[in-house]
């Protein structure tokens, strides 16, 4: 069993769509901003904190931005051979979080679980994933993949003011599991 303390971070319009065709079905750069403000936050400065992905959405991010930087990525794939310097490649989502407890324990503040949907659904049923960062979008565009329905253990702890950019609306909420 785990000690690590995960955190989702995902956005998703109202019928929880987050991606189509291996990218993201909107383009919000502010949104995207805070999204890397949040997951690179560490109150240790002495630390990071982990990001931990499916392969596809490892490959989703551009290259530009490959691998995420300020932060641990760990890609969990049983194909991927090398994504590159610094970069983890884990089978599953229990050995990376293994492997994360017992070799960088004293180094990782936060783990942030940043999917795909197969990802998210595995963090979901782990007792030791605590917090859910959602952006809800208000928009429907067309997806191809999404997020589980959120488990009713799951509490809305804050909400913030709605957002508009690029024609889209949408909100951040944070969700903590009960206890
Ligand atoms: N969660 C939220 N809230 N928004 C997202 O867009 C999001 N995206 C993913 C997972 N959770 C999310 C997965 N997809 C980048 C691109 C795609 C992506 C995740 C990250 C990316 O390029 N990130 C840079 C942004 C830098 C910037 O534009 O400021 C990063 O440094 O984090």
């Amino acid at each position: 069993m785990s000690s690590l303390r995960l955190s989702i971070i995902v956005a998703m319009t109202a019928d929880n769509g987050i991606g189509f065709k291996n990218s993201l079905p909107w383009s919000l750069p502010n949104e995207l901003r805070n999204f890397a403000k949040l997951t690179k936050n560490c109150k240790d400065k002495s630390k990071q904190n982990a990001v931990v992905m499916g392969r596809n959405t490892w490959e989703s991010i551009p290259a530009q931005h490959r691998p995420l930087k300020d932060r641990l990525n760990v890609v969990l794939s049983s194909t991927l051979k090398d994504a590159g310097e610094g970069v983890l490649v884990c089978p599953r989502l229990k050995d990376a979080l293994t492997l994360l407890e017992e070799n960088y324990q004293n180094k990782i503040e936060n783990v942030w679980i940043i999917g795909g949907a197969r990802v998210y659904e595995d963090a979901l049923n782990l007792s030791n994933c605590h917090k859910l960062h959602v952006t809800h979008i208000q928009e429907k565009p067309e997806c191809d993949v999404f997020f589980p329905t959120i488990p009713r253990d799951f509490q809305i702890i804050t909400t913030s003011e709605m957002v508009e950019e690029n024609g889209f609306h949408y909100n951040y909420q944070v969700y903590e599991r009960r206890t």
